[in-house]
């Protein structure tokens, strides 16, 4: 299944494996991480972004393709809507149905709120189902949330808002318990312990995993538990705009149903964005492990209603996505992989960096190997080898079905046993660093009765995050939106409902002499404009 060179390539890293195997390569240091970001990290690429012009964060950065989106045009300019026609009426909205918003769900629900769920397509479409690594919680004898927080607040550039990494380091061990106790079966040994591994920039083996389909395990049963409950969930059924009151407290949404066109109206006492993330909107080209609704929607309904975005000119590039066979290009190959050994290795059999580097320093030094002809050709570029079959020399035969079954049958799939051969990598879009700004409570600070969970949220891992700390924000973070949703709904009384932040926006729009003629939010990806294109 390799090409000619491909297989060339591979006889270096055999040959260099032994020695390799001896000694790890060292860390790199505080200045040479960051010489290796300034040099080649796509966050540092100026042409890939664009200054925002209107709104909160006007005058900032974001990356060009989400500046589009913000410059765009409400639907509801052109399509009018009745907000006055209320179809759905409900204490608290949720809009996503992914990990972050069923967890907000089934708290809200728990604590007595009359909640529903809006997802544009199926619940548990979602980059929660993709997740695949682990989630870290400090809940064992050698650990704890001190830790924990050292260890992902340097990661991430000591920029995250402390009073959210606490809640999340704080609340983990009781998230994993909350898990567990729905059915999310863990890994576990003979004495029914955790099996837990390290990530990137771990300092201890905190990330609890089940085998490498960790989201897929965790959103089955957050699934069950919503449809267990009967929480109303409408599928295939796009959030367009918020509609707040004549307050300023948001009011509910404008719903789209992604079927028939028409419009729908929800009103709710408070709302939770819970969208997850922007991956589909490829920045800098890059391909993406992410799903495919994951085109920044929450983003622009907070934005367009005035609620400030946090860190959002920062993206995390897993550094290991499929660069070969072009099939599967950009799909997520799991951190654990490097957890479990298998060290990264350049076209000549050499292990330029240690193997569990923080992401941005993992994907940046790939990126160099790569830019600097050290990495191996690809149909659709190059990429570096990941020594696998070292995983099975290191921790015995069966390894690798074992604990990573999901990736062993995705390569198997081409013909390629990572058992006994390399697999080639290059990043790919994974994740966005940014977001909406919330308080540690989960509210915006902008707009009241507004809370936002999971990868929408802005500042909970600063400027980088850690593998196994997305899963691990998406419930705790999803069951406090819930919780304190179904709080406020108690004390909240509606005024009269409006969009005029909609027209202020537009008015906005208009006297910066903006006009990029698309509607945002993008809510599905459109790759058939591409094929077009190509034609033409
Ligand atoms: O947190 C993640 O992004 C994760 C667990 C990914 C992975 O490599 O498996």
């Amino acid at each position: 299944m390799f090409t000619a060179n491909m297989l060339e390539s591979i006889k270096k890293v055999e040959a260099t494996r032994e020695e390799r195997m001896k000694t790890e390569p060292r860390r790199m240091t505080a200045e040479e991480k960051d010489t290796l970001l300034k040099e080649f990290h796509p966050d540092y690429r100026e042409d890939g972004f664009a200054e925002i012009k209107v709104g909160p964060n006007k005058g900032q950065k974001a990356p060009k393709e989400l500046t589009e989106l913000i410059h765009s045009n409400s639907r509801l300019i052109k399509d009018k809507v009745d907000i006055n026609r209320v179809d759905y009426d409900c204490d608290v909205l949720v809009i996503g149905g992914g990990g972050a918003g069923s967890s907000a769900a089934i708290e809200a629900h728990e604590a007595g709120a009359d909640v529903m769920i809006v997802t544009k397509l199926r619940i548990g479409d979602a980059n929660t189902m993709m997740a695949e690594g682990g989630i870290q919680a400090a809940d064992k004898e050698n650990d704890s949330p001190v830790q924990h927080y050292l260890d992902a607040f340097g990661g991430g550039h000591f920029a995250a808002r402390p009073e959210l990494l606490r809640r999340l380091v704080m609340e983990a061990p009781d998230a994993i318990k909350w898990l567990n106790d729905l059915g999310v079966m863990f890994d576990k040994d003979e004495d029914g312990r955790m099996v837990t591994t390290h990530g990137g920039g771990t300092s201890r083996k905190r990330m609890h995993a089940c085998k490498d389909y960790s989201g897929a395990e965790i959103m089955r049963n957050l699934r069950d538990e919503v449809l267990n409950r009967k929480i109303p969930v409408v599928e295939f059924t796009s959030a367009v705009e918020l509609i707040k009151d004549d307050k300023g407290q948001v009011a509910g949404a404008v719903l789209l149903n992604m079927e028939t066109g028409d419009y729908m109206v929800a009103r709710a006492k408070t709302v939770v964005i819970a969208t997850g993330g922007a991956g589909r909107l490829h920045y800098q080209n890059f391909p993406t492990s992410n799903h495919y609704g994951a085109t920044a929607d929450g983003l622009i309904l907070g934005y367009r209603a005035g609620a400030p975005l946090l860190y959002q000119d920062t993206i995390q590039y897993h550094p290991t996505g499929v660069a070969y066979p072009s099939q599967i290009f950009g799909a997520l190959v799991t951190e654990k992989v490097r957890s479990l050994g298998a060290m990264l290795v350049n076209k000549d059999g050499e292990a330029y960096a240690h193997p569990l580097e923080t992401r941005d320093v993992s994907a940046s030094a790939i990126i160099r190997e790569c830019a600097q002809g050290r990495g191996v050709e690809t149909p659709l570029g190059s990429g570096v080898w990941l020594d696998t079959p070292m995983i099975e020399i290191l921790h015995g035969e069966g390894t690798i079905e074992k604990r990573i079954p999901a990736m062993f049958r995705m390569y198997l799939n081409y013909d390629i046993d990572m058992r006994k051969q390399p697999i080639l990598v290059y990043p790919t879009l994974h994740y966005q660093n940014g977001g909406l700004e919330i308080g540690g409570d989960g509210f915006t600070k902008a707009i009241d009765n507004l809370l936002v969970a999971g990868e929408a949220v802005g500042g909970i891992h600063g400027r980088n995050r850690l593998m196994g700390n997305s899963l691990l924000d998406i419930i705790v973070f999803g069951r406090n939106a819930g919780k304190a949703a179904a709080k406020k709904a108690k004390e909240t009384v509606l005024g009269e409902m409006t969009l005029s932040h909609i027209e202020e926006y537009e008015k906005e729009l208009a006297a910066a002499g903006i006009d990029t003629g698309k509607v945002s939010p993008m809510l599905l990806p459109n790759y058939a404009r591409h094929e077009r294109e190509e034609q033409n």
